[in-house]
């Protein structure tokens, strides 16, 4: 019954917001900046948080655009050395233990990949908190909310800042290694530019024979969206979790 009082603010299927949004962003931001890379740009922290804020909040939670998001962006691009940019697929965990092995980055080891990592954030037209009910699901929902359209527009940004060699980590133990509905099928292989070189690995669990391989239907479905952007392409197969690990 008391939920019903707060007409409307359950009505999503997905997650509502992270308890302590904002303080959490203003604490990943003053720990990236200041411990974790203290050598990159100095940046404004509260800027960033309130550029952040001023993105979704009183919006509509289903009317998300890329826009939005520009001002927020534009303060702290998702670039990385060139050669140490690191993709994943279905493969979170174990590309972030690779590239902590390695002198390489995820998106997740940018600023605004490390603020948002894990939290959930939407608002409710009218009002100037967060909903911390119920956000928009990307299925049951709608696609355009403020989550999704964060991550792809910060993975467009982050891919086409490519150069040299970049890796792609994926999951060789399912029947698609590449999904082109992902993130990484839908807006970073599609934006790598011209003479960059792709790595993809595909990685399966340990003790268990590989679900696909560079010669599977997956992966000649990504070489063609490479070849058609010049992107150069090379794959390596039947690596285990272990093997990986261990060669990197
Ligand atoms: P997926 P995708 N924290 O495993 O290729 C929370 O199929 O789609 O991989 N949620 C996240 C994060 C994060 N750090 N990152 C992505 N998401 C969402 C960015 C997003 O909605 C990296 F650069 C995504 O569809 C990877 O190369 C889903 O969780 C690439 O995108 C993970 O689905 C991974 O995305």
């Amino acid at each position: 019954i008391y939920k019903w009082h707060y007409s409307g603010l359950n009505r999503w299927h997905g997650a509502g917001s992270t308890a302590d949004f904002q303080k959490i962003i203003q604490e990943r931001c003053d720990t990236y900046t200041q411990t974790i890379r203290p050598g990159s740009r100095s940046r404004n922290c509260q800027a960033i948080r309130q550029a952040f804020m001023s993105a979704f909040i009183s919006k509509d939670p289903c009317k998300a655009t890329k826009e939005d998001y520009n001002s927020l962006i534009n303060l702290a691009p998702p670039t990385v050395p060139c050669g140490q940019q690191v993709f994943w697929s279905k493969t979170k965990e174990l590309a972030h233990e690779y590239v902590k092995r390695q002198r390489l980055m995820t998106l997740e080891d940018t600023l605004l990949g490390y603020l948002a990592d894990g939290l959930s954030w939407c608002g409710e037209p009218g009002s100037s908190d967060l909903n911390i009910w119920s956000c928009p699901d990307w299925k049951k929902d709608c696609r355009t909310n403020y989550l999704s359209v964060f991550w792809e527009v910060l993975s467009e940004r982050f891919a086409e800042s490519a150069c040299n060699t970049v890796r792609v980590v994926l999951n060789g133990s399912l029947e698609n290694a590449f999904d082109s509905m992902s993130i990484f099928g839908r807006v970073e292989a599609p934006n790598l530019r011209p003479q960059v070189e792709l790595e993809a690995w595909l990685v399966h669990d340990t003790g268990k024979p590989p679900s696909d391989s560079c010669s599977g239907s997956s992966i000649r479905k990504l070489k063609s969206i490479l070849d058609g952007r010049n992107v150069k392409f090379r794959c390596m197969d039947n690596l285990s979790r272990d093997q990986f690990l261990q060669r990197s």
